[in-house]
């Protein structure tokens, strides 16, 4: 088990007061989503059930040891905006941006587009750029980790990759999909969320493995390789929705899954 959302929104809290970290609620219909600028995302309620533990990016650049937490470049600014206030006038979208101070910037810009209420549903658009403004090329690794408990549990949970660029996690009630829309990938990981939250800050350079299933406290990445030659810039563009599942027809889907698995284990 982990710690759950309350004693994450205390911690939260503390590195407010400490660091001056700032944090962000979008809402929109059935649903809200809650940023700050230490981790990323750590929040996505639908119809008031949690279903996000976290969701973080990391880059390495050609010769670093290890993966960093966008958040340690330089914040260049953020804003949150109202982008259907003809439906719901709270704020729905939030961009920030992050420079290297070598030519490097990141550009991170997120809309919330909730359900009807009690739907259940809900779906984030997600739009990355990197830019290289130097007069040189720039090779990087980006990465995406994302930890979904579906349903605000870790013990039901299941998930996929399917096709290299689309993640998709299950539980009996819940199911969240996230396709890369673009770029392709070059690496993925489906796996328990021990292990990939380790790959980060752990002192030594870690690449995604390419499993593409696991059935527990679910976690995922996606891993781009990128050479940015100066004056270039890289959109990385996906979208996520959370849909509620029929019971009987996810228990089905994950009996014939697991059982095809079992027979070439
Ligand atoms: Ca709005
Ligand atoms: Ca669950
Ligand atoms: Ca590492
Ligand atoms: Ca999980």
């Amino acid at each position: 088990m982990k710690l759950n959302q309350a004693i994450i929104l205390a911690t939260i809290t503390v590195l407010t007061a400490g660091t001056n970290a700032g944090i962000t609620i979008l809402e929109d219909g059935n649903s809200s989503a809650s940023f700050d600028t230490v981790n990323g995302q750590y929040s996505w309620t639908v119809d008031g059930i949690e279903h996000l533990y976290a969701q973080e990016f990391y880059f390495r650049l050609a010769g670093d040891n290890d993966e960093a937490n966008i958040s340690t470049l330089d914040m260049i600014g953020q804003s949150a905006s109202d982008t259907n206030g003809f439906s719901d006038t709270r704020l729905d979208a939030l961009n920030t941006a992050y420079t290297n101070n070598a030519g490097l910037e990141i550009d991170t810009f997120f809309t919330l587009r909730g359900g009807t209420p009690g739907s259940g549903n809900s779906s984030i658009t997600e739009q990355i750029t990197l830019t290289n403004t130097s007069n040189s090329a720039i090779s990087l690794s980006f990465f995406q980790y994302v930890d979904f408990d579906l349903g605000g549990d870790d013990t039901d949970d299941w998930g996929q990759i399917v096709d290299g660029n689309v993640a998709q996690q299950f539980d009996d009630e819940y199911a969240i999909s996230e396709t890369v829309v673009t770029p392709f990938p070059s690496a993925f990981e489906m796996g328990d969320y021990n292990v990939l939250s380790d790959y980060w800050n752990n002192g030594q350079i870690d690449n995604l493995n390419g499993d593409s299933f696991y059935q527990g406290d679910v976690a995922w990445a996606f891993q781009w390789d990128i050479t940015l030659q100066a004056g270039d810039s890289f959109l990385i563009s996906k979208n996520k929705s959370i849909v509620p599942t029929p019971a009987s027809i996810a228990l089905l889907t994950a009996a014939g899954l697991l059982g095809t698995r079992r027979r070439r284990a």
